[in-house]
């Protein structure tokens, strides 16, 4: 087979786009900003690495570097532009000091626990140059957080002599780079912690990061899929179809998908719970609109749902919270279930412990659901929300509905709803021509953090509206963005996962248009991705960040 014109060819070749500022790197310094005020808490838990200055990259003397020893690590979740990270900042390292080397921790953060590492060169990195996934030195969701695992990796940093070490990851793992670095400069450990934020969720986003890298290829790939069943369904006109987005607990993939596709209804959590809309609530409003185009004499349409809506439902917020406690990992009634076998049995003995709020809840869903919120459970006993089949659930309890009024004959159509769910189809493909950009330059950012010691910062791209040569590159520290929060029970350092602002103007746009798209079809037709021809097809940056500028 002659593979000479193939994409994936073409994308090796791809020459990444990048600010001007990050070209001449051995010649770069930074400027000096303000020093932002951390909570109190924050003070007393990172001594050594609060009150530090944003730093942004500008031109200055031409510096001489000695040859640095860095380390990269992929946290979580595949995002699709890690590899471009890994090449930014190795084309960054060997610009400063050819002798420098990079070395990537396998497997994710276990990987330095475990010392499990390769040594990532030229020839094995240009495989890998604009590719999708994390499979050159793949990832994992290890934490790095008890004292033993703090000082393991501290031994590893040393045994190693590594100058740096890039960990990119989302809001928990930006923030275990924040307590790293704090625990390295305590320890007189003298490598530096640079964190770089991943994750298609959308969801680490605040007013220094303007987006997490990987969200924009993929809501592109699932806006595409989105909208080839849209043009699905208005030629065959007969299935409703009722598409989850992956994206955990906020919503941002599926309010830009549904920017870039008009679907007929998209339920954005955020609202729900701001609304504080039931499950039959949300039901009926869904009927309503199946009724509604009934009557126009549609049978047919596209719904949103977001992963994690059902933690917004207030009444199934409760019953979860409930459920986690009653089962969790040293709890007794865990044992107790396990010794009925069938499952209306588990269902009747966890009602009866229920209080009557969520017990009433619990029985009033669909078998289906009541199973997973039983059985699928992770390590520490809690419910594993983004499992749950929340568009079958909806399917169920809306099929219930318009059958209830059918009987009482005022629905007159009929209703076949075919579910989907579109998550890992967007996480490691080849990332769009913006991600691919954004993610080098994070990298040749990362290197220069290293070189100039700024431990517990994260490399952040600003202004990315304008074309990448403008873009500006910052240093913002990590402990600027940790708040404390509660979490299984106790007090911790964390960074603010970003929930969908339902002021904001992306939300904003999508209240304008989406009442029209219910019953006359707006939809639009992304397409695929596209990296090659008009920079207007291939450049865009994410619609709920046009929509902003
Ligand atoms: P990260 O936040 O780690 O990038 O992961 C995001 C995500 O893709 C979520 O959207 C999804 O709920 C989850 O990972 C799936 O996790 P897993 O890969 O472990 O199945």
């Amino acid at each position: 087979m002659n593979n000479d014109y193939s994409l994936n060819k073409a994308r090796l070749e791809y020459k990444p786009q990048f600010p001007s500022l990050l070209k001449e790197i051995v010649s770069m310094n930074f400027s000096v900003g303000h020093v932002l005020p951390a909570q109190n808490e924050i003070k007393d838990l990172f001594p050594k690495t609060v009150n530090r200055p944003i730093v942004t990259l500008c031109k200055g003397e031409r510096k001489q570097s000695a040859a640095l020893r860095v380390g990269v690590v992929f946290s979580g979740g595949q995002a699709a532009g890690g590899h471009n990270v890994i090449a930014g900042l190795f084309d960054a390292l060997y610009e400063m000091m050819p002798k420098s080397v990079l070395i990537g921790f396998l497997g994710g953060p276990s990987g330095i626990i475990e010392k499990k590492y390769i040594e990532i060169s030229q020839e094995k990195l240009s495989l890998y140059r604009n590719q999708g996934g994390f499979d050159l030195i793949g990832s994992g969701r290890t934490k790095i957080e008890t004292p033993e695992q703090l000082e393991i990796s501290k031994k590893c940093m040393e045994e190693l002599q590594l100058d740096g070490l890039v960990i990119v990851g989302g809001d928990d793992s930006n923030t275990n780079a924040a307590i790293l670095a704090e625990y390295f400069l305590q320890n007189n450990c003298s490598t530096v912690v640079i964190g770089v934020p991943k994750t298609i969720d959308g969801d680490l986003q605040n007013e220094f990061i303007e987006i997490s890298f990987g969200f924009d290829t993929a809501c592109k790939t699932y806006a595409e899929m989105i909208g080839n069943i849209a043009r699905d369904a208005l030629s065959a006109k007969k299935y409703y179809h009722f598409i989850k987005l992956m994206g955990r607990s906020a919503s941002h993939i599926a309010l830009e998908c549904a920017l870039k596709t008009h679907p007929n209804a998209v339920l954005i959590s955020e609202e729900v719970a701001s609304e504080k809309k039931t499950l039959s609530s949300i039901t009926a409003e869904l009927a309503d609109l199946i009724e509604k185009r009934a009557h126009a004499g549609k049978k047919y349409g596209v719904i949103l749902i977001p992963e994690g809506v059902i933690e917004f439902i207030p009444e199934i917020k409760i019953l979860i919270t409930e459920l986690n406690a009653l089962l969790a990992q040293d709890s007794p009634h865990l044992e107790q279930i396990d010794t009925f076998s069938s499952l209306s049995e588990k269902i009747s003995f966890v009602t009866e412990l229920l209080k009557p709020e969520a017990a009433n809840c619990f029985v009033s869903l669909p078998e289906s659901i009541q199973k997973q919120l039983l059985l699928d459970r992770d390590p520490h006993g809690n419910v594993q929300v983004s499992k749950i089949e929340t568009e079958k659930m909806f399917v169920e309890t809306v099929t219930t509905e318009l059958e209830r009024r059918s009987d009482q004959g005022t629905f007159k159509g009929s209703f076949h709803p075919i579910t989907h769910f579109f998550g890992y189809e967007g996480r490691a493909g080849y990332p769009s021509n913006f991600d691919a950009n954004y993610c080098y330059s994070l990298g040749r950012m990362a290197a220069l953090l290293i070189r100039d010691r700024f431990t517990g910062y994260m490399s952040c791209i600003t202004k990315i509206h304008l074309a990448p040569q403008e873009w500006v590159p910052q240093g913002i520290p990590l402990t600027t963005m940790l708040n404390m929060e509660t979490r299984q029970g106790k007090e911790k350092p964390v960074i603010k996962k970003a929930l969908v602002s339902l002021k904001g103007k992306a939300f904003m746009t999508l209240q304008a248009g989406r009442k029209e798209w219910m019953i006359e079809d707006h939809y639009l037709f992304p397409g695929p991705m596209q990296f090659n021809g008009d920079i207007r097809l291939t450049d865009t940056i994410p619609e709920s960040l046009q929509c902003e500028f």
